[in-house]
């Protein structure tokens, strides 16, 4: 079960941040409202959250779930691939101080993404993509190993981070992308495969007894009410402009 959320609110440099995603440049007001929409849904999930400012002088500090790994002993802050968004883990770590004892941490040239970081029971996956760096997931690996995690390394292509294309939503399923089926590492599993046109759907959250995915994916809800989830679904689509899904919006402990 998780407890607590950390959040921040998206600044009014946010269309300055990093994306590929041609879908023209995002709504300010729109993704304030968007995102306490966001903070509502973790609040009904049950969890406490952690609100902080908006940070002009990082355009992606919205995107917490990229500066920190939380775990229930341990945390790892992270050095982040883009040059431009490293800093904004210095008060995410502050925050984590208040919570946790032992805080790990990636150091350069080692560099990883949360987003590419995907817990899987006692597995952690780790997406080895244009922002997390083999050396990044080899200090990783040895901090999880030490903590008796399994760990796998996976190579990406055309994909931001590892969750982009992939979620674990608990009870062995999980929500991906079409180009997964051909990997071996998740063939225990029963995967619901996202149609072409809801891919942005393969990164969702379970969030205790609720799955929160993007609004917008009929066919993927339809297959996630079919297995009994309780679903949140959420309009993110000025955070999809800027390559965010709804898993990046929270650090969830
Ligand atoms: C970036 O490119 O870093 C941000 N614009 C989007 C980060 C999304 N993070 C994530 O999926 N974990």
């Amino acid at each position: 079960m998780f407890e607590y959320a950390i959040v921040r609110k998206p600044c009014r440099n946010f269309k300055y941040g990093l994306t590929d995603a041609d879908l023209g440049i995002p709504d300010y007001k729109k993704a304030l409202s968007q995102h306490s929409v966001y903070v509502q849904a973790l609040k009904r999930c049950g969890l406490q959250v952690i609100e902080l400012k908006a940070d002009e002088r990082y355009p992606d500090s919205t995107f917490v779930e990229d500066t920190a790994i939380t775990e229930k002993n341990f945390a790892i802050i992270l050095n982040m691939g883009a040059s431009s968004r490293r800093g904004e883990e210095n008060d995410i770590e502050n925050v984590l101080n208040d919570f946790y004892d032992n805080i790990e941490r990636i150091n350069h040239p080692g560099t990883v993404d949360g987003g590419d970081v995907m817990k899987v029971e006692n597995h952690y996956y780790i997406g080895i993509s244009k922002r997390t760096n083999l050396e990044g997931a080899d200090q990783l690996i040895k901090i999880f190993k030490k903590n008796n995690y399994l760990c796998s390394k996976i190579s990406l292509t055309n994909l931001l981070h590892l969750k982009t294309g992939i979620s674990y939503i608990g009870d062995n399923n999980m929500i991906a992308v079409d180009k997964f089926r051909k990997l071996p590492y998740f063939k225990r599993f029963n995967i619901i495969y996202t149609n072409e046109s809801e891919q942005y759907g393969a990164n969702s959250i379970r969030v205790n007894e609720y799955v929160l995915i993007p609004k917008g994916c009929k066919i993927l809800s339809n297959s996630l009410k079919s297995l009994r989830y309780k679903l949140l679904e959420l309009d993110l689509s000025e955070f999809r402009k800027m390559d965010g899904g709804i898993s990046c919006l929270s650090l969830r402990f």
